[in-house]
């Protein structure tokens, strides 16, 4: 019944469990590997789409914007940002070729038009370890086809394509998610949604007042501090942000302990942490400390901060720096991904939702150090939710992934109607419970 799976290197439904991990297909020889792009239908053409030229990424964020992921009622459009979409497709050691969209053929106004981008297809590379085998692999996302042109057996011929262009590199295995059940998920999350905006999303109705409840009731039940409390009361002050919008850098926050925003100098100690944290899953992207600088810093966007965010910002990440020995002994981080809502009438047009992203603590290391490790966690999610409604997202979302866990029931976060499956291309492991997955991809 999945006559394109079917023929794919992944585990066919219903295989069972493989006896031992390891790839599906041998890898092949440069020479091997089908030198030209796969036919598509006479109408339209392969264009590489060149993110680093404004335009080009402009007609990127167009097609997203139109025809991306919605939620099962078809309420909610992921909206990326163009800053989004070029932090996302523009990791250390990303590929130019590996951003393959499909446009009209033929159309042409002149020499240097291009006829309209109506598909795409990426992949940005990874290294990962699944379990006890590191491999470098390709985490592939942002496929999106025209809805004018569903159903017409077009994801195939991009999904061959963007494998294709994998192999000319000399990469053989793959990540991806996707709401959609095929064959066959290692993992399967469920998104979780805590309220920050209760009025705004009782209002759009992403969210309603129970029966037994009322708003009030609901929006004391939802507040939070307002600045965070593992802050000292230094970094609290330019948090609060008196001098918001005057420039202040974020050396400014340069305030020994406590938690502040992260900045270059962290990068060697937070990428320590990361690696030693990130032993406790089954499927990590094993990172780099210019992999950790291009997903924690590098998408924090320019000048100063403005109600809680920088023109441009997608990620947020804090450290907590212990006071005396100025060891970093937690991190946490979330970005922005907002999505369009599309009832008719509404009086608000994008519902603001922050991620949470990565995170670690060192208790975990310490003696007792599991029992403590719900607790700490909760107090760095906090601090994170606090810093989110200060910069006025509306919800707070988080997959059951990774420790996530421990602390959402606590920390009032509520089941959502979304579940993301995790797969592997040309791999055969056992599944994953959804806590031991990792491996949060954006
Ligand atoms: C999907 N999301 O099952 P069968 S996630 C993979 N991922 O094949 P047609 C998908 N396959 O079942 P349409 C898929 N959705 O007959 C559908 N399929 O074997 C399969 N939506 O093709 C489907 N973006 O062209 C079926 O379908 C075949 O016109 C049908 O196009 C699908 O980015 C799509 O949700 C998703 O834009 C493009 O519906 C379209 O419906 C759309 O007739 C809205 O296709 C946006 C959306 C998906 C987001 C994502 C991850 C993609 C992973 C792709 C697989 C990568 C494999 C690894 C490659 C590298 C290997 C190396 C090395
Ligand atoms: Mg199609």
């Amino acid at each position: 019944e999945h006559k394109f799976w079917a023929t794919q290197p992944v585990p066919q439904l219903g295989e069972g469990v493989p006896e031992e991990d390891g790839p599906i297909e041998p890898s092949k020889p440069a020479a091997e590997v089908r030198q030209t792009p796969y036919p598509l239908p006479s109408d339209f053409e392969w264009s590489i789409v060149d993110v680093t030229d404004e335009s080009e990424l402009k007609e990127l964020h167009e097609l997203l914007s139109g025809h991306y992921v919605e939620d099962d009622d078809a309420s909610f459009r992921f909206n990326y940002s163009s800053q989004f979409l070029l932090w996302a497709l523009k990791p250390p050691g990303w590929y130019k070729d590996w951003h393959v969209g499909v446009r009209v053929a033929g159309k042409k106004k002149d020499a240097n038009s291009k006829g309209r981008l109506v598909a795409f297809i990426s992949a940005v590379p990874v290294q990962l370890r699944v379990r006890s085998n590191m491999m470098s692999a390709s985490e592939v996302n942002f496929l999106c086809v025209h809805k004018k042109l569903r159903s017409k057996r077009l994801a195939p011929v991009l999904i061959k394509e963007i494998t294709r262009q994998c192999h000319l590199k000399g990469i053989f295995q793959a990540i991806y998610t996707g709401g959609v059940v095929l064959p066959t998920p290692i993992s399967t999350c469920r998104y979780y949604h805590r309220s920050l905006n209760v009025p705004k999303l009782v209002e759009i109705r992403f969210t309603s007042v129970p029966r037994n409840s009322t708003m009030a009731r609901m929006i004391r039940q939802f507040a939070l501090p307002s600045t965070p409390r593992l802050m000292n009361a230094e970094q609290s002050a330019l948090f609060t942000g008196s001098n918001e919008g005057k420039g202040k850098s974020s050396t400014a926050l340069s305030v020994v302990g406590g938690l502040r925003e992260m900045e270059d100098r962290d990068v060697p100690k937070v990428q320590g942490l990361w690696h030693r944290y990130m032993q406790r899953f089954g499927i990590v992207p094993v990172m780099s400390e210019d992999d950790i600088r291009h997903q924690l810093l590098s998408g924090r966007g320019e000048g100063p901060i403005k109600k809680g965010r920088r023109d441009g910002q997608v990620v947020w990440s804090y450290v907590f720096e212990d006071p005396v020995t100025l060891e970093i002994t937690d991190y946490v981080s979330f970005y922005t991904l907002p999505s369009a809502i599309m009832q008719a009438n509404s009086k608000y047009t994008t519902l603001d939702a922050a991620y949470l992203f990565y995170y670690a603590t060192d208790v975990v290391f310490k003696p007792d150090g599991e029992s403590r490790l719900k607790k700490r966690l909760e107090e760095l999610v906090t601090d994170a939710m606090i810093i989110a409604a200060q910069a006025k997202f509306d919800v707070f979302n988080a997959l059951t992934l990774m420790d996530n866990g421990l602390f959402l029931p606590e920390l009032k976060f509520g089941s959502g109607d979304g579940l993301l499956n995790y797969y592997l291309y040309n791999w055969r492991t056992t599944p994953l419970a959804g806590l031991e997955a990792i491996g949060d991809v954006p």
